[in-house]
């Protein structure tokens, strides 16, 4: 496969994060990358196809998912963060336990992606602090199993906008660089439809907090709906792709998708039509553009 890198516009483009769950119960994902060699294969095409990071997760945050305990999560995910540093790929470790992610840290990841924010352990803000890494703080409520329930705002954006400003403080208490810090709306995580709507549309209000903004809406169920009745989970790609250029749009920092190519392609798209935006016919005639 012919590793795709190149794109035709100037613009910076958001990072590709691609996922890689070795759950045996993830609502996309589960029960495919269970084998290590699986799931360095998967890895690798999620790069050759222009993801330029790695998300390892071994506990599934599908609704209504009961928690794993760190022993059973690191024996999922470590052999296979080894063999990713082994063969030089930028792994982030998607997890709410401080262990987990410490060992994840001495194993070589480049970043530690917490659904919780810190909230699920308490013991995760020493590690994001200690190992200097960039730390992911998503928007959580609680955990899988009941999240749907704390779905429950008058201004969902003015709120997750609030709440992340606190998970901000209480990491930069306990030592994290602010410029370590991403954040990310935790789209579906209790979130309705609606809600994931409201924080697409409305992501500036959460760039303007001047952090870097991830963004996770890769195959959610609240795409179901623009498909047919029918339609596949890998079907809910094409909406992702679109929502990946938008997203690019409005400035975040990374997009998290499970099928790397077509969002690559996207973006291109994007990159594309920016710089033909910000670049002026004066400036392409002296050969600038
Ligand atoms: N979504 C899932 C898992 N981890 N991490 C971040 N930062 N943002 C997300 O939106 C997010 C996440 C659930 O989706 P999956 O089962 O496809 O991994």
């Amino acid at each position: 496969m012919t590793t795709r890198t190149s794109r035709p516009g100037s613009t910076e483009r958001p990072v590709i994060m691609g996922i890689l769950n070795v759950t045996p119960d993830s609502f996309s994902d589960g029960g495919k990358y269970t084998t290590i060699d699986g799931a360095i294969r998967h890895a690798e095409e999620l790069v050759a196809s222009g993801a330029s990071l790695i998300d390892v997760g071994g506990e599934s945050t599908r609704p209504g998912a009961a928690r794993v305990d760190s022993l059973e999560e690191k024996s999922r995910v470590l052999p296979v963060i080894t063999e990713l540093v082994a063969r030089g790929i930028p792994v982030s470790i998607d997890t709410m336990s401080s262990a987990t992610a410490e060992a994840a840290v001495e194993a070589g990841v480049t970043m530690i992606n917490d659904v919780s924010g810190g909230l699920a352990d308490k013991g995760m803000r020493r590690v994001a602090a200690e190992s200097g890494l960039d730390f992911i703080a998503m928007h959580w409520r609680g955990p899988s199993a009941h999240m749907d329930q704390l779905a429950q705002y008058t201004d969902v954006v003015r709120t997750v906008r609030e709440e992340l400003k606190h998970r901000i403080a209480e990491l930069i208490v306990a030592g994290v660089k602010p410029r370590r810090i991403i954040i990310d709306p935790g789209l579906g995580f209790a979130k309705s439809s609606e809600h994931n709507w409201q924080l697409l549309g409305r992501l500036d209000e959460l760039t303007g907090l001047g952090y870097r903004v991830l963004i996770g809406a890769s195959r959610k169920r609240f795409l179901a709906p623009l498909l047919p009745a029918d339609a596949s989970t890998n079907e809910r790609d094409q909406p992702t792709t679109v929502i990946s250029a938008l997203a690019a749009e409005s400035g975040v920092w990374g997009v998290r998708v499970h099928d790397a190519a077509s969002t690559l392609a996207a973006l291109d798209v994007w990159s594309a039509w920016s710089h033909g935006r910000d670049h002026s016919p004066r400036e392409l005639e002296a050969g600038r553009g």
